[in-house]
């Protein structure tokens, strides 16, 4: 099982294969199923059928070795799969960073949207191959899948800024993002 490194991190490159959404060398994997989804999804019966039905995996996060750790600046790869449940399209939790700093985000493969909020308003960017979401310090920040093929980015984020899943579950993220006819649509948080 691939670890963290022990900081201070010596110097190392990073070998970045972003059509297979890999890093070399590898640092530990991540691996969110249905189940770790709990009170996220609007249509709470669609989550608890999904979870039943063989609790399918949601997303991954293959991180580099760089530990989470003030002054380090991680990187990971998440890798979303296609699907919607209760017609909601399948998403990272979404957290906060508590200590606010920024982050960014490189679209890899796929389709994708990046949802922000500040607690009042809500942003939307349109993530694609080449694409770099900026996410400024203190913006709740959740990953959608809009496509339907897994869709990957690189993350980049100071490793003091800590992660706050509970804020989400308390303010939300002001909007959800569903499936549609024709693509899929922003609706207002429920
Ligand atoms: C990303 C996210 C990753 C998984 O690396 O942590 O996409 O999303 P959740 O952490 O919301 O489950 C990031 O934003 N790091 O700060
Ligand atoms: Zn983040």
């Amino acid at each position: 099982m691939p670890a963290f490194a022990t900081p201070p991190v010596a110097p190392f490159a990073i070998s970045f294969d972003h059509e297979a959404a890999r890093l070399e060398p590898e640092g530990p994997t991540l691996t969110r199923r249905m189940s770790d989804l709990e009170g996220l999804f609007a249509d709470h019966e669609a989550w608890q059928a999904a979870v039943a039905d063989g609790d399918p995996v949601v997303y991954r996060v293959q991180s580099s070795p760089v530990p989470e750790v003030d002054r380090e600046l991680p990187q990971s790869i998440t890798t979303i799969e296609p699907g919607t449940t209760g017609g909601e399209l399948w998403m990272t939790k979404g957290h906060q960073h508590p200590n606010h700093q920024g982050e960014i985000y490189l679209g890899l493969h796929g389709a994708g949207g990046l949802l922000m909020y500040d607690g009042t308003r809500h942003e939307w960017i349109d993530m694609a191959p080449g694409t770099i979401g900026y996410i400024p310090p203190g913006w709740a920040h959740r990953s959608v899948n809009t496509g339907d093929e897994p869709y990957s980015f690189l993350a980049v984020y100071p490793g003091g800024a800590g992660h706050d899943y509970g804020w989400v579950l308390e303010h939300g993220m002001g909007a959800r993002a569903y499936r549609t006819a024709s693509g899929h649509e922003l609706r207002p948080w429920s």
